[in-house]
């Protein structure tokens, strides 16, 4: 991972262009040359101070006002042109600004000259914008240039002057290293971080999107995947029988069982759904799931869902290789962080098709609406030409059904309706779609019934037609081209007749 200038946009829109700098100032020109300028510049300065102020009479003044000048010049060449300069220049600069400062040492006339105060500032550069090896040169370089400035003009003990200054150079520069080294790490991590977060945030709203049962499921698994670098993510979920876990959601290659048996396959999964804990699995062996697959994973982390702390699916994660990536903590509280996305998300698919079943759903006899109807028969019209089968379609309407009610009462006509309905279906295929239209009128699409065979399941319904009650049916044979609200029409004209012709009879138009 770069941190080269990071910056990146997130789709979800509250941390657009947020824009990370890059600490990592080996790599940032700016900063890198205007580092150096700003020492070249204070370096010329402090040494036109020093040459104003009284100093040695031995001291070389031409030579040190010519150093001072060579600073500013190339203090001020950094400033305009530093950042477009490439690495190597910079090493380049470090060298002669060493060679500068011992140039100063020695023609200041000075045994223990100040100017070799400055030897502290290649270390310090060397170590903040160069790798460690890179650092570890310069400052051996500027140690060898020390070492001839006091071999050359130095009385009492040179040796042990040039180790107590290389060591402090050596020190300061570790100091800058090691605050160096601990800053990228700690941008780095945060940078990660934000990354994860701006890609939960993605994934949330993702999931956010998806209504349907599957879709939502291998969205699930495709998003835990790619958060946890899994090369399989599994949603197992108890089957119907209560017996057994089931495959319900995937993200990669398939396990080879799609269903753990509690009490026959007691691995990880079951383990982790049984006591409500996320399981971790490090070995190849103990993992039920890929039980006679050639290439078992080699770590796994089976994290459960929990719903109002009770479990109700399990989200697992196969790694290929044991990476330690499943070991980070990170890829813990992230798994944590996914189950509960995962319990949210079932919910809401699950509370979502329930909605819609019950907008679909006549109440009274649990019939499917004539919502449900206006989407089926256009579907039923759609198969009928993909298949090359007839298709008919029939309006059943009670006979008097007002004269029931008024006898009778409202409540014994709504259990009526219900037995009617119940009794109708019995006499109809599969295949057949029987759906309350309103009131006491029905509608039923024959798929694969020709005319005479809609008239004998017709006559069937109304044979079964309880407690001596009678019905009407108009029936309409598809023509192949004409629209569903066409066609159904038809069918109302041919009750229409039915009632005309005297009741309780069939009809075909
Ligand atoms: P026809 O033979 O001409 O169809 O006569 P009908 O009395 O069945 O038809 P009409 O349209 O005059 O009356 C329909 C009646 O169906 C009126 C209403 O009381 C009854 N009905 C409609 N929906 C319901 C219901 O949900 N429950 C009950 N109990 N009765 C209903
Ligand atoms: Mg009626
Ligand atoms: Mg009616």
């Amino acid at each position: 991972m770069s941190l080269k200038g990071v910056s990146w946009t997130v789709d979800s829109g509250h941390m657009e262009g947020v824009r990370l700098t890059s600490l990592d100032a080996s790599v940032d020109s700016t900063v890198r040359a205007r580092a150096m300028a700003s020492l070249y510049i204070a370096g010329g300065t402090i040494g036109a101070v020093s040459l104003v102020l009284p100093h040695s009479a031995k001291a070389n003044d031409a030579a040190l006002w010519s150093n001072t000048a060579l600073a500013f010049v190339g203090g001020l060449l950094l400033l305009v042109v530093g950042p477009r300069l490439p690495g190597w220049v910079f090493h380049l600069g470090l060298a002669i600004g060493a060679v500068l400062i011992t140039r100063a040492v020695l023609e200041s006339g000075e045994n223990n000259s100040f100017y070799s105060v400055w030897f502290l500032w290649i270390g310090l550069y060397a170590f903040y914008f160069f790798s460690r090896a890179a650092a570890a040169a310069h400052v051996a370089f500027a140690a060898a240039l020390y070492g001839l400035t006091l071999i050359v003009d130095t009385p009492g003990s040179p040796v042990a002057r040039w180790l107590t200054t290389v060591a402090t150079l050596v020190i300061a520069g570790m100091f800058i290293d090691t605050l160096v080294r601990r800053a990228r790490d700690q941008a780095r991590t945060a940078q990660a971080g934000a990354e994860l977060v701006a890609t939960v945030a993605d994934v949330a709203h993702e999931l956010a999107r998806v209504s349907d049962r599957e879709g939502a499921r291998t969205a699930l698994c495709v998003a835990a995947a790619r958060l946890a670098r899994a090369d399989t993510v599994v949603l197992w979920e108890p089957g119907t029988s209560g017996a057994e876990l089931e495959l319900t959601g995937l993200a990669g290659p398939r396990p080879a069982q799609r269903a753990l048996p509690f009490v026959a396959m007691p691995g990880g999964a079951v383990q982790a759904f049984t006591n409500g804990e996320p399981v971790l699995g490090t070995g190849e062996a103990g993992i039920p799931e890929y039980t006679g697959a050639n290439e078992p994973p080699r770590a796994t982390l089976w994290q459960p869902v929990l719903r109002d702390s009770v479990p109700v699916a399990v989200l697992a994660f196969y790694w290929r290789r044991p990476a330690s990536a499943h070991q980070a903590p990170t890829t813990h509280s992230l798994a944590g962080l996914l189950a509960t996305e995962a319990a949210v998300t079932l919910e809401r698919v699950e509370l979502l098709t329930r909605l819609e079943s019950i907008a679909r759903t006549d109440d009274l006899t649990g019939l499917p609406n004539r919502r449900a109807w206006e989407e089926e028969l256009p579907r039923e019209l759609m198969r009928s030409k993909r298949t090359d089968q007839p298709l008919c379609v029939a309006m059943i309407d009670l006979d008097h059904f007002k004269q029931f009610n008024d006898e009778r009462g409202h409540q014994a006509g709504d259990r009526f309706l219900k037995q009617a309905a119940a009794a109708w279906g019995v006499e109809l295929r599969g295949s057949d779609f029987l759906a309350r239209y309103g009131g006491e009128e029905f509608a039923l699409a024959l798929p694969g019934c020709t005319p005479e065979q809609a008239i004998e399941v017709a006559e069937r319904v109304r044979a079964a037609t309880p407690e001596g009650e009678t019905c009407s049916i108009g029936i309409a044979f598809w023509d192949g081209g004409e629209t569903a609200p066409t066609l159904l029409g038809r069918a109302d004209t041919a009750l229409y007749q039915a009632k005309h012709r005297g009741r309780n009879l069939s009809v075909l138009i």
